[in-house]
């Protein structure tokens, strides 16, 4: 899934990866898929297959033309091109699903059920051995194409449909799992004026029954105070002994509920009071991370809003009810706007901005011992992995960086096309999509 657990904490303890690596003469790169010309969403890897949202330039199917989202799968030892599942556009056009975007979520695989939220904004369970496993898995059995390039789907749930969603520009939630039931943001927002939001009765998340698909909970506390779309991913994890979804809003509150039930335990306000959106007032894009019973979270705005001043939090979510005050461990105000999401990894936080500053915080105080400027902007997310800091940017810059609290660059490779996707670790390879190509690298892959 998106963080690789359901705390989002991008952080793994694989060893071995690579530390070098180049896309031309192909050193350590094990294969190379051709995707979208825009992808992003991050690879996921599961089953022995790596699953990726991109668009349709790529035209894995002349018979499914066009514009239209779609989530692609591969085998993960050779790149094979293994099945697809496309969306046409909505017909309402950039207000609920901007050209060209395509599937911008990336998906969670449990078992041989994958699960993710299309350009349109449904959520989709698919068989993730599609039908070469010579079965159309139900409830759902009445597809269209059923041939070994097509997705095998389970049940989907229409967001638009089913809870009145009207998401701003696109749905890109990520889901998460507890138990049985499946978490995700319905990106529900302002319509193209800015001003007015279509859907204020529509929930902000929502609780589906993961093997049916049946809503199970829904809540909408943010009402008609969204400020532009609602573009975060949930999180799930144990606080203070309570299963806890956090989920950050479009009025730049995070939420804490109850897993289970859906009741609100928390909420925190990551906006000064005296702020002003769009200047000072942000939204909240990036992924909350669940550690020790705290959630780290930094605030920003869409990429489109361009540079500003940004808030990251330590926030203490065993604390109930409005906790804007009582629940701030610490907060630092040097960082800019961000999109991405924290790594947390022997007592430091890893968190970049979208000015291309990467910051290493105490996670206790939020003391900063350096920051790293990859002077590009920065979409993606840190991983931690093995002693380093991997982070990609728009430049198509991927940075190895020594984790801890001296600041030592290792390597710079460059991808070919803007990086907005974080690098997924896996059975040793590395997993990294830049806008248009999936690459895994692995030491000692490769022609040289
Ligand atoms: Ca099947
Ligand atoms: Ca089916």
């Amino acid at each position: 899934m998106w963080g690789g657990t359901p705390d989002r904490n991008m952080v793994s303890n694989m060893k071995g990866l690579p530390t070098e690596w180049d896309v031309k003469t192909k050193k350590n790169v094990k294969w190379m898929a051709e995707l979208g010309s825009q992808s992003y969403g991050n690879p996921v890897v599961a089953g022995g297959m790596v699953f990726v949202g991109t668009n349709n330039e790529g035209l894995r199917d002349p018979k499914q033309p066009g514009d239209r989202g779609v989530l692609m799968a591969f085998r993960e030892a050779t790149g094979e091109f293994l099945w697809q599942q496309t969306h046409e556009k909505l017909s309402s056009g950039r207000a609920n699903d901007w050209p060209y975007q395509g599937v911008a979520a990336s998906p969670l695989v449990e078992g041989t059920h994958l699960y993710y939220t299309s350009n349109r904004g449904v959520v989709w369970c698919l068989d993730i051995n599609g039908f070469r496993d010579g079965k159309n898995d139900g409830p759902v059995t009445d597809e269209k194409l059923t041939g070994q390039f097509d997705a095998d789907v389970i049940w989907s749930f229409d967001m638009m449909e089913e809870v009145g969603s009207y998401p701003h520009n696109m749905s890109n939630s990520s889901p998460v799992i507890l138990g049985d039931l499946v978490f995700v943001s319905t990106s529900n927002g302002q319509d193209e004026s800015h001003v007015h939001i279509p859907s204020p009765r529509a929930p902000a998340i929502i609780a589906l029954n993961k093997n049916t698909g049946k809503l199970v909970w829904e809540d909408n506390s943010v009402e008609d105070r969204i400020l532009h779309g609602q573009w975060s991913t949930p999180s799930v994890g144990k606080i203070g002994g309570v299963d806890q979804v956090v989920s950050a809003q479009g009025d730049g509150w995070v939420r804490g509920y109850e897993a289970a039930t859906g009741k609100k335990l928390w909420e925190f306000d990551t906006n000064p009071k005296d702020s002003v959106w769009p200047k000072t007032r942000n939204e909240l894009i990036a992924t909350p991370v669940i550690f020790e019973d705290k959630v780290y979270i930094a605030n920003g705005q869409d990429p489109e809003h361009g540079e500003g001043v940004g808030h990251f939090y330590c926030i203490d979510a065993t604390k109930r009810g409005d906790i804007t005050t009582s629940g701030v461990v610490w907060r630092f105000d040097k960082i800019r706007r961000s999109i991405s999401t924290a790594s947390i990894a022997d007592g430091l936080v890893y968190v970049p901005d979208f000015s291309g500053f990467l910051h290493c915080l105490d996670a206790k105080t939020g003391q900063e011992y350096w920051t790293h400027d990859m002077f590009a902007a920065v979409w993606a997310s840190t991983l931690v992995a093995d002693g380093k800091v991997y982070l990609g940017d728009e430049d198509g810059d991927i940075t190895i960086l020594q984790a801890g609290k001296t600041k030592k660059v290792l390597a710079e490779m460059n991808m070919g096309s803007s990086v907005y996707a974080t690098p997924v670790p896996a059975h040793g390879t590395l997993f990294v999509n830049n806008r248009n190509q999936l690459f895994a690298l692995a030491t000692n892959a490769g022609t040289k």
